[in-house]
C-alpha cells in the first residue's frame, strides 16, 4: 500500500545531496570542514534525511536555526555536532545541555543567565559559538570590547565551553565584493584582538555557500553550507559564474485529476480570469497555494507534461490548479512535473523564484507538510516521509 493518499509529492535525490557535498569538499582546503545547514526542515527537503546523507558524504557537523530543529535531529538518532545559529531563550538551555547541542551567544547577560540555569545540571558543559556582527546588522557583538566581555564570560563559566566564533556575510553572492571584504577584514581584526589577548581560538567559521564558492581560502575550520547543499546557487550572478557545478536535489510532481476538452468556451477558476477556447485541453491538478504553490503563479506559471511546457491557466486555488495542455491527449493519472526536469525541459526553482519576485531559497521552503517527501537513490525510491499524517500528541 502507498504510504500516502495523494497524488502530489516532492522527490529528493539523495545522490545530488551527496554529489554537492563532494563538490564542496574538492573546492575547499583539506583542513576546512563542512557544516551542513539543515534549518527550515532542510530548506524544505527534509532535515533528517539530508543531514544523514550530508554526514555520510563528508560533512562533519550540522547547523539549524532553532533548538527545536536540533531536537528533531537528535530524536532521529543523529549524534553529530549540531549548532543552533539563532537565538535560544535562556529557559531552554537545559534541553541543549541534555542533548549536547551547541548554542550561539552574543551577550554577557545571556551567558550569566544560562550559567545559572545550568548550575544543577549534571551533563557536560554546553558548547557556545560567539556570534560577531561584522556587517549583517542582525545578531552578534559589534565591537572588540563587547567580544572580550562575552569571551571572558564564557571562559570563566564552568557550565559553558567556548567552542566557536563566527560571523555571517550579507553580500557574498554579489559581483561587487566591497562589503564582503570589509566584513571579512572586521572578522579578522576580531580574531587578531582575541589572539593578542592571549586567547586560544576555538572553531572559526564565516563562509556561507556564496563565500565558500567565491573565497574558499576564507574557510577557516569549517564552512556553513546551506543552499549549495541542495544544488542551488545563492544568486543568479553566482549561477552565471558557475565556479562549482551543483545538482538540484528537489522535484515537485503530481498527477492529473481531470481533463476537459472545451467544446465551447468555458471560464477557469475563481474570478473567471481565463477562458478556454473550443478545442483547448484543460487539466486539473491536485496542488494549490495551501501546499506552498504560490497563488502568484496564477496565469503565469507553467508545468511540464510529456516533456513540454503547459501554462497555468486561471487562478491558483487552495488545493488545485488548472493547466492548458497543448500536445497529446492528456489522461487522468498522467504525471506532471511542477518543479524539476521532464525529458529535455526544466522548470528550475530559480525560474519560479524569478516569477514570484523572490529568491530560490524561499521556493522549496514554501512546500509544506501537506506534501509527502519521497527519497531517491540511483533513481529508486528508498524512503517516504509524510509529516501531515505522522502521529502527534493527542489534545
Ligand atoms: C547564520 C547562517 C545562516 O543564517 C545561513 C547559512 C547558510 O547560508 P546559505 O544557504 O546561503 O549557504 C549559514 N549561516
Amino acid at each position: 500500500m502507498k504510504p500516502f493518499c495523494r497524488d502530489t509529492w516532492v522527490e529528493v535525490d539523495l545522490d545530488a545531496i551527496r554529489a554537492n557535498v563532494q563538490t564542496f569538499r574538492q573546492h575547499l582546503p583539506a583542513a576546512t570542514g563542512i557544516m551542513a545547514v539543515v534549518k527550515a526542515d532542510g530548506y524544505g527537503h527534509g532535515s533528517v534525511q539530508v543531514a544523514k546523507e550530508a554526514l555520510a558524504a563528508g560533512a562533519d557537523s550540522l547547523a539549524v536555526a532553532m533548538l527545536d530543529e536540533a531536537v528533531v535531529l537528535r530524536q532521529a538518532g543523529i549524534e553529530a555536532p549540531i549548532l543552533v545559529l539563532g537565538y535560544t531563550p535562556v529557559d531552554s538551555v537545559e534541553v541543549a545541555s541534555r542533548l549536547q547541542v551547541e548554542l550561539t551567544a552574543y551577550s554577557e547577560e545571556w551567558i550569566f543567565q544560562a550559567e545559572q540555569r545550568l548550575q544543577n545540571v549534571a551533563s557536560a558543559p554546553v558548547g557556545i559559538h560567539i556570534k560577531t556582527d561584522t556587517g549583517m546588522g542582525r545578531l552578534g557583538v559589534r565591537t572588540v570590547e563587547e567580544l572580550m566581555r562575552v569571551a571572558d564570560a564564557v571562559e570563566h563559566s564552568n557550565r559553558l565551553a567556548w567552542t566557536g566564533i563566527f560571523t555571517h556575510f550579507a553580500c557574498a553572492d554579489e559581483a561587487d565584493t566591497t562589503h564582503v571584504r570589509r566584513q571579512h577584514d572586521t572578522f579578522q581584526s576580531f580574531l587578531q584582538a582575541l589572539r593578542q589577548a592571549g586567547k586560544q581560538l576555538p572553531k572559526v567559521h564565516c563562509c556561507n555557500t556564496a563565500a565558500a564558492i567565491a573565497f574558499p581560502e576564507w574557510g577557516y575550520d569549517t564552512i556553513r553550507l546551506g543552499i549549495g547543499l541542495y544544488g542551488l546557487y545563492p544568486s543568479p550572478y553566482m549561477k552565471e559564474q558557475a565556479a562549482v557545478s551543483l545538482q538540484p536535489a528537489l522535484s515537485l510532481k503530481t498527477r492529473i485529476a481531470q481533463v476537459k476538452v472545451a467544446a465551447e468556451p468555458f471560464t477557469v477558476s475563481y474570478g473567471a480570469t481565463y477562458t478556454a477556447q473550443p478545442g483547448e485541453q484543460v487539466a486539473t491538478l491536485p496542488i494549490g497555494y495551501a501546499d506552498g504553490y504560490s497563488r502568484l503563479l496564477s496565469n503565469r506559471g507553467a508545468v511540464l507534461y510529456g516533456g513540454k511546457r503547459a501554462p497555468v491557466v486561471g487562478r491558483v486555488c487552495m488545493d488545485q490548479i488548472m493547466v492548458r495542455i497543448e500536445q497529446g491527449e492528456a489522461q487522468v493519472n498522467d504525471e506532471v512535473v511542477l518543479y524539476g526536469r521532464q525529458g529535455e525541459e526544466e522548470i528550475s526553482l530559480d525560474e519560479v523564484a524569478s516569477l514570484l519576485g523572490t529568491i530560490n531559497y524561499e521556493v522549496p521552503c514554501m512546500l509544506n507538510h501537506r506534501i509527502p517527501r519521497v527519497y531517491l537513490r540511483q533513481g529508486k525510491e528508498i524512503a517516504t516521509v509524510h509529516l501531515l499524517t505522522e502521529k502527534s500528541t493527542p489534545l
